[in-house]
């Protein structure tokens, strides 16, 4: 018998849907068997109908006029709401020119982003999917989460185990782990996403059961916060961007003091004394001990001693969020905690080792069914062009110049036309005064979203879409036992159409309707992924109900018995039968290949670059802020920023940003104030907060506030609501990943006494209708 209940899945939970007798979603609220529901899906329905939502496709008044040819109105020019065979044929034609005229790789279809849950309205996929047949685009590779790790890694270890699969389980770190050393914390914040969704939130419980059990937290983070409270660490408050230098130190004090486990690194490592070379100073006359590094890193000497002997006497976990790698040099803290975790021996034990990610989202931790589910196929791209995903606005900007990107040499290529769907580059990239300026060079740029995001206010055409609350799903928490039918919950607002029946639209006029499409509507899409998912459950053993009845039960949950292993415990066992990845078949302090590359700025084995932009040098000394732009508690990056729960965080409309009570004396700001944060690059306004969880010389200001410039368009206005990114600096993190760099920043901090114009980022952007 079906029941009369309904579910929806988000990057941030699962959610039972409450009605009215008229059959009206009047709220989402949390499961019962979710520990720890997170307040997000308060914000999905209100922003679902806000001001800020786009109701029928939209083309920017030049191109409406005089097409590619009007680009500098860019960003700046009223939007003219058209219908959408008037927009759908634009598009169509539009890339029929572009690719007769220059080839499908001048198409940018990238199109980074988190978009939306659910397997079969994946905004990217959708878009890929349809280019794909179109002919190909332009791609990226990597994340803006952790592309410097991606990258590293493999040279490593041979995989990016331990950070993306396959991490020692919390169910092996609780009772078996001694202590527990958290670079960047374990940010209960954070772990209320995971990409594709959430089942249960289990991290905060794990971290208390881990305390009950004896564990002792060190978090070395510039945030106290990093931790909750609960845990009762120990903070070491780091200078930002000075961890290696802590690390390398710590590292020193092990060889030293004859506590590094050389069995272990004979056994299962190579290139140890090439390092130990750098580290005692043989090869630059300057040992790496604890004297050097507290004043980089801000830790003093003797607590780094003591920091080092506690982590050699029990079994010891190195985690490093993803934080630490973007930034300047991202790569060395990763490779360096490796290098640490392997000089302790216990890599491949429960509670040992090094971990990439805990408390960066919920799954990490996680014991993951392993069942590899199907997604929407996105056929081939016959087009070998790409970027490194952070090198956006320097493709945009330098056509045909060379770059470096793990030992290969590359050009970026000549791109005319951008097409983003389910991601937000005014949100995400660095240096938005940079992307203002990188946006005018292509000639049609084309953006889905349900909302006028600032990525949709610089489009030429705008094609709205609905959201996961108006059409059907299925939902996949990915890493938990749960599928979720995802149902039509509310009629599309406005126009709107999915991401799907767009495409598919644009995809008739090209004449690739029935290759796109392959002649299923949304339903019998969803029954295809659904019975594709069966299939593969079924062969890890595990049971799932005919399609039917999962779409009237509205839920499948199945029990996976899979046991947690520690990463590389079966390496650990054999390292001959079980070798890593790597040319050595072990782990590489030293990589031969990376030496090869001989990329100055990525030598062969971890080492300390002192960032471009921190506290420890000259501008440092002056009145300079190191700016950590971390992921914000109140939203998903920029989305649902128009929701209620972010809103309800601002300060005068503007986002919250915190500061040490010292460095808030200094500058004469107080709770609640008006501050404008700049640097060369840009200036935002931001609500002042004023908190001794923040370290001296630092302040806090989350990403995703929507950017909103005073003036549109115009290069290097003031936003007058606090996206950091209008701040942080875009460079690689190297010539080997490319990396974004957003927590290596330095910003000043001035209190604003003047009126200033109030936040409009959340009104629709100047419209007028065509003439009759
Ligand atoms: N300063 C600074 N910058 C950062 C970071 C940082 O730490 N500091 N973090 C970086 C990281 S780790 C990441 S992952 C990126 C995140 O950057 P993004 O993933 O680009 O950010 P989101 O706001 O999640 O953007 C997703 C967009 O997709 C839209 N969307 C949702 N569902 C759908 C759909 O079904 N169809 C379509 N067409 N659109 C949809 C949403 O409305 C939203 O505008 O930001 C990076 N930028
Ligand atoms: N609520 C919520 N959760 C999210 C997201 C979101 O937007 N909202 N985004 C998700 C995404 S896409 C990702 S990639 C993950 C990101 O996970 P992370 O990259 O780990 O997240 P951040 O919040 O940027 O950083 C975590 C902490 O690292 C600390 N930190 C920054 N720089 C340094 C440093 O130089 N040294 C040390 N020791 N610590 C430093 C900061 O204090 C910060 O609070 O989070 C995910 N979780
Ligand atoms: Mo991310």
């Amino acid at each position: 018998m079906p029941t009369d209940q309904s579910f929806t899945l988000a990057h941030w939970g699962t959610y039972r849907v409450e009605r009215r007798a008229d059959g009206e979603v009047t709220a989402l609220a949390g499961m019962g068997d979710d520990p720890l529901p997170s307040a997000l899906g308060q914000s999905m329905l209100g922003a679902r109908t806000d001001s800020a939502r786009i109701g029928q496709p939209m083309v920017r008044a030049g191109y409406l006029e005089n097409g590619p040819a009007s680009r500098a109105g860019r960003g700046a020019e009223p939007f003219v709401p058209v219908d959408w065979d008037a927009a759908t044929r634009l598009v169509a034609a539009e890339v029929e020119r572009i690719r007769q005229d220059h080839g499908n790789s001048a198409i940018f279809g990238g199109s980074y982003g988190w978009a939306s849950a659910g397997r079969f309205h994946h905004a990217q996929s959708q878009l890929h999917r349809f280019l794909n047949l179109a002919g190909g685009y332009t791609r990226s590779v990597n994340t803006h989460s952790h592309a410097a790790a991606e990258v590293m890694l493999p040279h490593v270890i041979g995989s990016t185990d331990g950070m993306g699969e396959n991490h020692t389980p919390w169910s092996l770190i609780c009772g078996a782990c001694d202590l527990f050393v958290a670079f960047g914390g374990i940010p209960e914040k954070n772990t209320q996403v995971s990409a594709g969704g959430v089942a249960r939130h289990e991290v905060g419980t794990w971290l208390e059961r881990c305390r009950d059990a004896g564990t002792e937290f060190v978090n070395i983070s510039p945030l106290r916060s990093d931790i909750s409270a609960s845990v009762g660490a120990e903070w070491l408050p780091v200078r930002p961007g000075g961890d290696t230098a802590l690390m390398l130190a710590l590292a020193h004090v092990l060889e030293v003091e004859g506590l590094a486990d050389h069995g272990f690194l004979d056994r299962y490592t190579t290139g140890f004394d090439r390092f130990r070379a750098y580290l005692m100073g043989t090869v630059d006359g300057q040992p790496k001990d604890p004297d050097w590094a507290a004043p980089l890193c801000g830790v003093a000497a003797g607590e780094i001693r003591a920091l080092a002997r506690r982590m050699a006497q029990g079994r010891t976990m190195i985690s490093v969020a993803w934080a630490l790698q973007r930034a300047d040099h991202g790569e060395q803290p990763i490779w360096m905690a490796v290098t640490l975790a392997a000089m302790l021996g216990q890599i491949g034990l429960p509670g040992g080792g090094f971990g990439f990610g805990y408390g960066c989202s919920n799954r990490v931790g996680n014991t993951d069914p392993a069942v590899g589910w199907p997604a929407l196929p996105q056929f081939r791209n016959p087009i070998d062009s790409f970027i490194p995903v952070a090198r956006l606005a320097d493709m945009l900007l330098n056509p045909g110049a060379p770059f470096s990107y793990d030992g290969r040499a590359l050009s970026y290529p000549d791109i005319r036309m951008v097409w983003w769907a389910g991601g937000n580059p005014f949100h995400h990239q660095q240096d938005l005064n940079k992307l203002i300026a990188a946006w005018r060079r292509p000639e049609t740029v084309i953006v889905q979203d349900a909302w006028w995001t600032a990525t949709a206010r610089h489009a030429d055409i705008v094609l709205p879409c609905s959201t996961t609350l108006e059409r059907n799903d299925l939902g996949i928490a990915k890493g938990e036992p749960l599928l979720i039918a995802m149902k039509r919950l509310a009629e599309p607002f406005g126009q709107v159409r999915s991401d799907y029946d767009i495409l598919s639209d644009i995809a008739r006029h090209l004449g690739l309707e029935q290759a796109f499409t392959e002649g299923r509507d949304e339903m019998g899409w969803v029954r295809h992924l659904y019975e594709g998912a069966q299939e593969r459950a079924a062969a890890k053993g595990i049971a799932l109900p005919d399609f039917d009845g999962f779409w009237a039960e509205g839920i499948a949950r199945f029990t996976s018995d899979r046991e947690g292993k520690p990463l590389f415990h079966a390496f650990r066992a054999d390292p001959e039968a079980n070798p890593l990845n790597t040319p050595s078949g072990r782990i590489e302090i030293f990589s031969e290949t990376v030496a090869g590359f001989d990329y100055d700025d990525c030598p062969g084995h971890p080492v300390w670059f002192a960032p471009e932009e921190w506290l420890g040098t000259e501008g440092g000394e002056r009145d300079s802020l190191h700016l950590i732009s971390n992921q914000p508690v109140t939203r998903l990056h920029g989305q649902m920023d128009n929701g209620a729960v972010s809103r309800a965080s601002k300060i005068d409309g503007r986002e919250p940003a915190a500061f040490n009570p010292a460095d808030a004396a200094a500058r004469s700001i107080a709770e609640g104030a008006l501050v404008r944060l700049f640097n060369d690059r840009g200036a935002c306004l931001v609500g002042a907060v004023i908190s001794e969880d923040v370290a001296p010389g630092v302040v806090q200001l989350a990403t995703g506030a929507w950017f909103n410039p005073e003036e549109p368009g115009r290069i290097g206005a003031l936003d007058l609501h606090g996206n950091p990114n209008v701040l942080t600096r875009d460079a690689g993190t190297s010539q080997l990943a490319q990396g974004p760099i957003a927590h290596s920043a330095l910003v000043r901090a001035e209190a604003v006494t003047s009126p200033q114009k109030p936040v409009t980022a959340f009104d629709p952007p100047p419209m007028y209708s065509p003439r009759r």
